[in-house]
């Protein structure tokens, strides 16, 4: 060996440098996002073994050192010599791309991760990683840094159990922004996983607190937990979750359902445990099945007479919860964010699964039947009383010849690409606002007041509100399932409200707009949030005279700190954009050279469907719980 490289490992070196060199290529970004994909696909690794059917316990710490650890009571990476590699099969899990699954035999699914890049992509990012193997009444273990391993595989004791426990710390080179593990965001795609495999245990720490936190996550009834859990804020129509199972040509379909009374669409699908919000075949078979389902029992019961029309999907979708999840062995994701199911084959099997399950219950449960029927048939009302209310406005429109609303100021360009559009609070805010823009690509929406909360109202009230209505004839796309992303007339969209509470609650009141009804918009990155300094600090003295911006309270005091207390007049704290002139809007807030934009990312339609309900729903207990409970926001939230 000496000093010359054998042909495997110029190949590990190669494929180790290509993920630093791109970490985004496989991980998606190197910001939180990526980060967190480091742990997600860690864990994967772990929920193909408990999905063989090897491993029910997996366990996720969060270490002091900024490391985490995965371990698993699965079969435990094979340590045997590789046929083909002259090195352990852990080795080569661990440091060659794509390596993950090829190397057990049969059975063993793949890629569950949303990249499927397997284990040897984060062994790279990661400034160190270590990997103990309980197996063959052995314990091995290797130690790699930045994917690199520090000597070979070793057997260090012997042990009676199985598993695998890999630990790893991310490498602050390529993770610059953060590499601080969110608890939240971990906890929201755990409980996700527990959900979608019913039965297995996931506990999580977080040791790195001053109390260490734990939680032991499991389901004994799988995705019917998950309804009852997304419905808990919400007064159900029926007690029973309706659920499908079944298998069909070696795909696993999976299906729970509820009722409820209020008017949002809660459906979420799987494919291998990754969420496809995108839709795809799995979600357009339930749909058709569900649909035609549906409209058949209602003709056979006569609560559809013949001359009535059939009820739309979105009529029977009105108020309901629903979890689709399938599993199946060659997954093919599609789409912008591929995550949007392709198999073909998939549509027809959950489309028959579906519907002999949902005639059966039916046709055994009446009284229930009878009431998601009735809902139905309102909803499909209501939805033709938009319909005309919204060919009204249209015909309006064409009649004074002016499709876009009044209030707004448009920029001249027209490409969509660069033009960015401003929903601006109140009237004063909205005048600074267009008095500092760039005309050329910032066009300005001026928001009165409050606008309506979607969350308690249909379809048809939301577009009667005036505030509503200008903001979708001005974006351009249209709204609920005429939605059409590209027709978007701007893509950046930025809410630009007050730092108070006022603010907030708009804000929030948007982004329940967006999400409910504009979800695309969302799920592309379209929508930002525009960040206006919260100080403005004037320096008296000579050389350094001139007026200082600020977003926070600290970093205020750090700076005022560095001076006489003569040097400065009193800090100036800005309530709201209107006490901003053009210049000073534009300079430390619209202008594209300097100013920063928060996007809006709902990754976790989950986290984002719960927190909805809660600050936007009916109920006023768990509101307050949830602003006890985050005592911090509450400061900013008036619900
Ligand atoms: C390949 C083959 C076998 C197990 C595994 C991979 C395996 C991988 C990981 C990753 C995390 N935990 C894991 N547990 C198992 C099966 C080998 C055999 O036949 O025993």
């Amino acid at each position: 060996m000496a000093n010359e490289y054998s042909a495997d490992q110029i190949q590990i070196l190669e494929g180790l440098e290509a993920v630093r060199k791109r970490p985004s290529m496989y991980i998606g970004s190197t910001g939180p996002t990526g980060l967190h994909h480091l742990v997600y696909e860690i864990i994967d690794n772990s929920i193909d073994e408990a999905m063989a059917g090897f491993c029910d316990l997996i366990e996720i710490t969060l270490n002091q050192d900024q490391s985490v650890t995965v371990t698993d009571n699965g079969r435990g990476i094979p340590v045997e010599e590789h046929p083909k590699a002259n090195v352990s099969t852990l080795e080569v899990v661990m440091t060659i791309l794509h390596a993950g699954g090829k190397f057990g035999e049969g059975g063993y699914k793949m890629s569950a991760g949303l990249h499927g890049v397997g284990a040897s992509v984060v062994n790279a990012l990661s400034e160190w990683l270590e990997v103990h193997v309980y197996r063959n009444d052995g314990h091995y273990v290797q130690r790699y840094e930045r994917g690199i391993p520090i000597e070979a595989v070793k057997k260090v004791g012997s042990s009676d159990k199985n598993g695998t426990v890999i630990s790893f710390k991310p490498d602050p080179v390529i993770f610059t922004e953060t590499t601080e593990f969110e608890y939240d965001t971990l906890i929201y795609r755990i409980r996700e996983l527990a959900f979608l495999n019913k039965g297995l245990r996931i506990s999580f720490k977080d040791l790195r607190g001053e109390e260490p936190k734990e939680r032991l996550l499991r389901y004994e009834g799988g995705i019917s937990d998950f309804v009852v859990y997304l419905n808990k804020n919400r007064d159900p129509l029926h007690d029973k979750i309706i659920y499908i199972g079944g298998e069909k040509e070696k795909v696993q379909v999976e299906a729970a359902l509820q009722y409820h009374d209020g008017y949002n669409e809660t459906l979420f699908s799987y494919a291998n445990n990754v969420n496809t919000h995108e839709g795809g075949s799995h979600e357009a078979g339930f749909k058709t099945a569900l649909t035609r389902v549906v409209n058949d029992y209602a003709r056979k019961n006569g609560i559809l007479k013949d001359k009535d029309p059939n009820l739309q999907g979105e009529d029977i979708r009105e108020g309901l919860t629903a979890i689709i999840s399938i599993k199946i062995e060659e997954p093919q994701f599609e789409g912008q964010t591929k995550r949007k199911l392709g198999n073909t084959e998939v549509k027809g099997i959950v489309d028959s699964l579906i519907a002999e399950e949902m005639n059966n219950f039916l046709q055994e449960n009446p009284s229930q039947a009878k009431k998601i029927i009735e809902k139905s048939v309102t909803a499909s009302r209501a939805r033709e009383a938009a319909r005309k209310a919204r060919e009204l406005t249209r015909r309006k429109n064409a009649l004074e010849n002016t499709t876009l609303p009044g209030k707004l100021t448009d920029c001249t360009s027209k490409d969509p690409a660069e033009c960015e559009l401003y929903l601006v609070e109140g009237n004063s805010a909205g005048g600074s606002a267009k008095g500092g823009r760039d005309p050329r690509i910032q066009a300005i929406l001026p928001l009165r007041g409050k606008i309506l909360n979607v969350e308690k109202a249909r379809l048809d009230r939301i577009l009667g509100n005036e505030e509503i209505k200008s903001m979708i004839t001005a974006i351009g796309c249209g709204v609920g399932s005429d939605f059409d992303i590209d027709k978007a007339r701007y893509r950046k969209i930025v809410i630009m409200t007050d730092a108070d509470v006022d603010g907030a609650h708009i804000r929030t009141l948007l982004l329940t707009f967006f999400y409910r009804y504009m979800r695309p918009l969302v799920d592309q990155g379209y929508v930002y949030i525009a960040q206006p300094p919260l100080f403005k600090v004037k320096l008296k003295k000579d050389k350094e005279k001139g007026d200082f911006y600020f977003y926070d309270e600290i970093e205020m005091r750090r700076f005022i700190g560095g001076y006489e207390e003569n040097a400065y007049d009193k800090p100036q704290r800005y309530k709201g954009l209107g006490e901003m002139n053009p210049e000073q809007l534009w300079e430390t807030t619209m202008d594209p050279e300097n100013r920063t934009l928060q996007v809006v990312e709902l990754e976790d339609a989950l986290a984002a469907d719960e927190i909805f309900t809660i600050l936007m729903g009916d109920k006023v207990e768990p509101r307050k719980e949830f602003i006890q409970a985050n005592a911090l926001m509450a400061k900013e939230l008036d619900i």
